[in-house]
């Protein structure tokens, strides 16, 4: 069995190789830039080959992506239309996901900023307790990740809403939806006071979150975004945020990536960003769940992970 591995990072492609090889040992495993390493069976990657790859690589029985988010991939024109495109499940993704959005969470509520200005002005000033009740937590997209980041709050005394397109039973949050649930989008933005959007991005999710929508949550609201820039109007919660209608946020991620020098987040007093690493990718991890769905693959056993390349995710 060929497996061929291809990644805009050429350290991310060689680790990837040598995890493979560990978890399959009977494979082969190649690098497509590389070159030589022709006629796969499998391949794993980020984002959208080049045409060539998918030319060198005609009888693919399946392609992986090395992230949970495939919108790059699937929007490539070259990947051909029957190839099984498979995702990453969790792999130690959603407890960092998780990890990331209580610590925002409790910074805000234990006014850590405004005890830190404090402690420089070297004024001793107490602010009355916060009720968690007071602090509704609404997560957008509660699949393998965000029902995690939802189950981490609720554990914590928040109250917790969820988000999606089909209504899910779980005991950690209160499940809205358009059709079903508690109630609709609507309902689901005027009863949360800490937005985290955690969706994938399709068409039906880019630009959801613009000044309409965000100017729906109650004031004094707070925003995270950990799933893809494209799903926030960056504008509109700049608007809002200035009109102190909205009262900080935290971003993951961006439109563009690197975050360009000019752009105003980098400055706001209000936004605190990091470079796309809420979660990152845990290698090892990843590569025991593609080398045990391979396995299965080659025994004809049907895998979890498929994306639905009409949804979009
Ligand atoms: P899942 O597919 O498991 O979950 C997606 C959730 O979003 C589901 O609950 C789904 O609804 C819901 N959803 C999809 N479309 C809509 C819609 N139009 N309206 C409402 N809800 C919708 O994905 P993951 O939890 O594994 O990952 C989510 C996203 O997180 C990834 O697509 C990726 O973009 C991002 N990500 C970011 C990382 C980072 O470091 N910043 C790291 C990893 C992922 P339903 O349950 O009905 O299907
Ligand atoms: C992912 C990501 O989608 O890292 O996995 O953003």
């Amino acid at each position: 069995m060929r497996i061929v591995v291809v990644h805009h990072i050429p350290a991310s492609c060689q680790r990837w190789r040598d995890a493979l090889a560990r978890e399959l040992p009977d494979a082969q495993v190649g690098i497509f830039s590389e070159g030589s390493f022709q006629d796969a069976d499998y391949a794993i990657g980020w984002a959208a080959p080049p045409a060539a790859f998918f030319e060198q690589h005609p009888n693919l029985k399946a392609f992986f992506s090395t992230g949970a988010g495939v919108e790059k991939l699937l929007g490539s024109s070259a990947l051909p239309p029957n190839i099984p495109v498979i995702r990453l499940e969790d792999a130690g993704m959603g407890s960092q996901m998780a990890d990331y959005c209580v610590f925002e969470v409790l910074q805000w509520m234990r006014r850590r900023t405004q005890y830190a200005e404090q402690q420089r002005a070297q004024i001793w000033k107490q602010h009355p307790a916060e009720d968690k009740a007071d602090w509704p937590i609404g997560v957008f997209g509660v699949g393998v990740l965000g029902s995690q980041v939802a189950a981490a709050f609720a554990a914590l005394g928040f109250p917790v809403n969820g988000y999606s397109r089909s209504v899910r039973d779980d005991p950690h949050f209160t499940c809205f939806a358009d059709s079903g649930g508690a109630g609709d989008f609507a309902a689901f933005i005027r009863a949360t006071r800490v937005l985290v959007i955690l969706a994938p991005l399709t068409c039906e999710t880019r630009d959801r979150f613009d000044a309409q929508t965000l100017r729906l949550l109650r004031p004094g609201s707070y925003v995270i975004n950990v799933a893809r820039g494209e799903l926030l109007v960056d504008e509109a919660l700049i608007e809002l945020l200035d009109a102190e209608h909205l009262a900080g946020a935290a971003l993951d991620v961006f439109r563009t990536e690197p975050l360009p020098a000019e752009h105003a987040f980098w400055k706001h007093p209000q936004v605190r960003i990091t470079p796309h690493v809420s979660a990152i990718t845990v290698i090892g991890a990843s590569a025991a769940q593609v080398g045990q769905k391979i396995r299965r693959l080659e025994r004809n056993e049907p895998v979890s992970g498929v994306v639905d390349r009409a949804r979009g995710y």
